[in-house]
């Protein structure tokens, strides 16, 4: 029976991801700040609730756990303490307990918003590599950057296996032009962190989480190289979509945020 610890499991994504990842033989270990909606009587859950930033709740949720997927933190522009607190010692205190647990798998949720400043078109047809060097566009986006060279520093160290997702837009549906390259299905997302969680030994990775959309802007092929394969494409929703013009950055309208100043978007 594998345990899986999904940090952050109240948002957005751990929401989505709570029934997509349910596996027979798997027990979700999910935690949060906030108080997480009690297992149904047929679910393997066990829930945490606690913070990121407290050492002791974290290597007590890391006990007898195989692999994490670290979805927790700040997860828009805000404050320089808080997005250094939460989002850089946060994980900073998930992978030193990890390592201490001597769990060997961590996948981390990074960001778009960590090359937030790459234009579109920039690397030509085959889109933005994984590993594109970073070029944030907020504190926020800084803090992804920062954790992925975390995570590279974890596995050059201790050999753990760290793949870093830098995810575009992962709701139910995409919102505006943008998402029409960038949205991540949900449903794409649970089988991307299927590949990421079953992958053979992959190091330590930086990989783009999006779906095979027609509009597409960023390359694929460091995912595919784990094992993922993209089902949904944005388009089916184009013709809902308000019109507007497709972002020149990567990063949209973060470009536009006031650094340091909580972004409601
Ligand atoms: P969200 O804001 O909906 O969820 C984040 C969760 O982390 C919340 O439930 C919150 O209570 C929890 N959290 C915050 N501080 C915490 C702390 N100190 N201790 C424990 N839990 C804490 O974000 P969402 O959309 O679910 O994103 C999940 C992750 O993926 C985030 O790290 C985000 O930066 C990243 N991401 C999300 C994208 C998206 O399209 N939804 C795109 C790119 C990255
Ligand atoms: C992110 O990093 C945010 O966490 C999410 O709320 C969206 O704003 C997403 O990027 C995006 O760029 O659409």
């Amino acid at each position: 029976m594998a345990r899986i610890l999904i940090t952050g499991a109240g948002g957005g994504i751990g929401t989505l991801m709570r029934p997509r990842l349910r596996r027979p033989d798997r027990i979700l270990r999910l935690l949060d700040l906030t108080e997480l909606p009690a297992p149904a009587t047929d679910e393997r859950v066990e829930i945490v609730t606690g913070s990121l930033t407290d050492a002791d709740t974290i290597a007590a949720a890391c006990h007898d756990v195989d692999a994490i997927i670290h979805l927790g933190g700040i997860s828009r522009e805000d404050s320089w303490a808080r997005v250094l607190a939460v989002n850089v010692d946060g994980t900073h205190t998930v992978l030193e307990a990890a390592r201490q647990a001597g769990i060997e798998r961590i996948v981390l949720a990074s960001s778009n918003h960590a090359v937030g400043y790459r234009m579109i078109g920039e690397a030509g047809p085959d889109g933005i590599a994984g590993e594109a060097p970073s070029r944030p566009d907020t504190y926020y986006g800084f803090s992804k950057a920062a954790i992925e060279s975390l995570g590279s520093l974890y596995h050059s160290r201790f050999g753990m296996d760290v793949i870093c997702v830098r995810i575009g837009s992962c709701f139910d549906r995409p919102n505006d032009v943008r998402g029409l390259s960038m949205w991540l299905s949900p449903d794409d997302g649970a089988r991307l962190f299927e590949a990421c969680l079953s992958a053979e030994r992959p190091g330590f990775r930086v990989i783009w989480g999006v779906s095979k959309n027609t509009r597409g802007v960023v390359s694929l092929q460091e995912a595919e190289e784990l094992g993922y394969r993209s089902l949904d494409d944005a388009e089916k929703f184009a013709k809902e979509i308000p019109a507007g013009a497709a972002p020149t950055f990567i990063g949209g309208a973060f470009l536009d945020t006031p650094l340091g100043t909580p972004n409601p978007l």
